[in-house]
C-alpha cells in the first residue's frame, strides 16, 4: 500500500507537544527529526503536488518551443522549460526526505489520483500566452513560493529559496515579452489582451479555494507549513499585478476591479469556483491531454530507466567482484 494512503498511526501526545513547541519557537524541522504522521502526510501531499505541477507545467510552454518567433526567444523558452523540469526533480528529492518513493508519487500522477496545479489545464493558443504565463503564472507562483521559503520544513524551505530565484527570472522574461507585444502592432496588442483575458481568472485560482472553503489551511498554518492563507496571497498577487497591467496598457478582465483606499487593496469580482472545481476534478479543457502526454513520455522513457538499472547492476557486480 503506498505510504500516503496507509492509515495514520496514533502519535504520542508528549512528542506532539514537543514538536509543536519547536514550531512555535520558529525552529526548522529536518528529515531525521520526529514529526507527527499527519505533518509528514500533509507535506508529502503538498510537495508532491507541487513537483507534479512543475513537470506538467512544462507542457503548455513546451508546445511553443518550435514556434518561438526568434532564436533569442526560442533559447530563453527552452531554458525556462528546462528550469521547470529541474524544479520538479528538486522537489521530488525533497519529498523523498519524508520517506516516500518518488516513483509511487509519480504513479499517482500518471493514474490520475494526484492533483497538480489547475492552471496547467488551459491551452496555450498564441505566442502571447508565453509572455502572459511568465508574467501572471510565474508571478503568482513567486507570491506563493516566497512565503513557502519560510515554511517550517527545512528541505522544502531551502528548495523554495533556490526555485524563487529562477522564477523571478522567468517572470521578467515573460513581462518583457508582454511589453514588446504591448508596444507592437495593433494585432500584437490584441493578441496580448486576448491572452490576458484567458489567463487572468485561472491565475487567481492557482492560490486555491477561498479560506472559508480550504480544508487544509488551518492545520497547515498551525504547523507553519503555510504562513499566509490562500486569500491573503491572492490579494497580494492582485495588488502587485494591477499596476503592472496599467504599465502595459492592457485591461484586466474584471469590471469590479477597483482600488479601495480604506483597505489599500484592489477589490475584485467573484471567482467562478465551479470552473475551478471542474478543473481539479479532471474536467478542465486540457486535463486529459496533459495526462496522456505525461503517460506517453513515461512509456517512451522506459528504455532509459531499464538501461540505467542495468548499468547500475553491472557496476555493483563489478564492485562486488573486485
Ligand atoms: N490546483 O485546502 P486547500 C508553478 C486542491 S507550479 C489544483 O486550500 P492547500 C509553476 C488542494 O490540493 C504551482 N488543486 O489546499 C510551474 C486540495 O486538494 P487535496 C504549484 C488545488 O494545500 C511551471 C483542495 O484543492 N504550486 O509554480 O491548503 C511554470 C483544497 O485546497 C489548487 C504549488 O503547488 C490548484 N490551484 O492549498 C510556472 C505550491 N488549489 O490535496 C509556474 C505549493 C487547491 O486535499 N502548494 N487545490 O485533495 C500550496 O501552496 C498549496 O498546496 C495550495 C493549496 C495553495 C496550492
Amino acid at each position: 500500500m503506498p505510504e500516503t494512503t496507509r492509515p495514520l498511526p496514533t502519535d504520542d501526545p508528549t512528542q506532539v507537544a514537543a514538536f509543536e513547541a519547536r514550531i512555535a519557537a520558529g525552529e526548522s524541522i529536518e528529515p531525521k527529526d520526529w514529526m507527527p504522521e499527519r505533518y509528514r502526510r500533509q507535506l508529502t501531499r503538498m510537495m508532491s503536488q507541487h513537483a507534479h505541477s512543475e513537470i506538467v507545467g512544462m507542457l503548455p510552454e513546451g508546445n511553443w518551443i518550435t514556434r518561438a518567433p526568434s532564436l533569442r526567444r526560442k533559447l530563453s523558452l527552452i531554458a525556462k522549460v528546462q528550469d521547470e523540469a529541474g524544479h520538479g526533480l528538486y522537489i521530488y528529492c525533497g519529498t523523498e526526505t519524508l520517506g516516500v518513493d518518488r516513483f509511487d508519487l509519480y504513479n499517482q500522477l500518471l493514474d490520475g489520483t494526484a492533483k497538480y496545479s489547475s492552471i496547467f489545464n488551459y491551452p496555450t493558443l498564441a505566442w502571447a500566452d508565453m509572455g502572459v504565463i511568465g508574467w501572471l503564472v510565474d508571478g503568482a507562483a513567486i507570491v506563493n513560493q516566497t512565503i513557502l521559503a519560510k515554511t517550517s520544513y527545512g528541505p522544502y524551505a531551502r528548495a523554495m529559496v533556490r526555485i524563487c530565484k529562477e522564477e523571478n527570472f522567468h517572470k521578467r522574461q515573460g513581462y518583457e515579452i508582454c511589453m514588446t507585444l504591448a508596444k507592437g502592432t495593433p494585432a500584437q496588442r490584441e493578441m496580448l489582451q486576448d491572452a490576458v483575458n484567458r489567463f487572468w481568472w485561472p491565475s487567481l485560482m492557482m492560490f486555491g479555494p477561498s479560506d472559508t472553503h480550504s480544508p487544509n489551511t488551518a492545520e497547515l498554518l498551525k504547523w507553519r507549513v503555510k504562513r499566509k492563507t490562500n486569500d491573503e496571497l491572492r490579494q497580494r498577487f492582485i495588488n502587485l499585478t494591477v499596476p503592472q497591467a496599467q504599465e502595459l496598457g492592457i485591461t484586466l478582465p474584471d469590471p469590479d476591479l477597483r482600488y479601495n483606499a480604506e483597505t489599500k487593496n484592489w477589490d475584485f469580482g467573484t471567482i467562478d469556483w465551479s470552473e475551478f472545481q471542474e478543473v481539479i476534478a479532471g474536467n478542465g479543457p486540457c486535463n486529459r491531454e496533459r495526462l496522456e502526454a505525461r503517460r506517453a513520455a513515461h512509456d517512451e522513457g522506459r528504455w532509459v530507466r531499464d538501461a540505467a538499472a542495468a548499468h547500475a547492476a553491472k557496476r555493483s557486480q563489478a564492485t562486488a567482484a573486485a
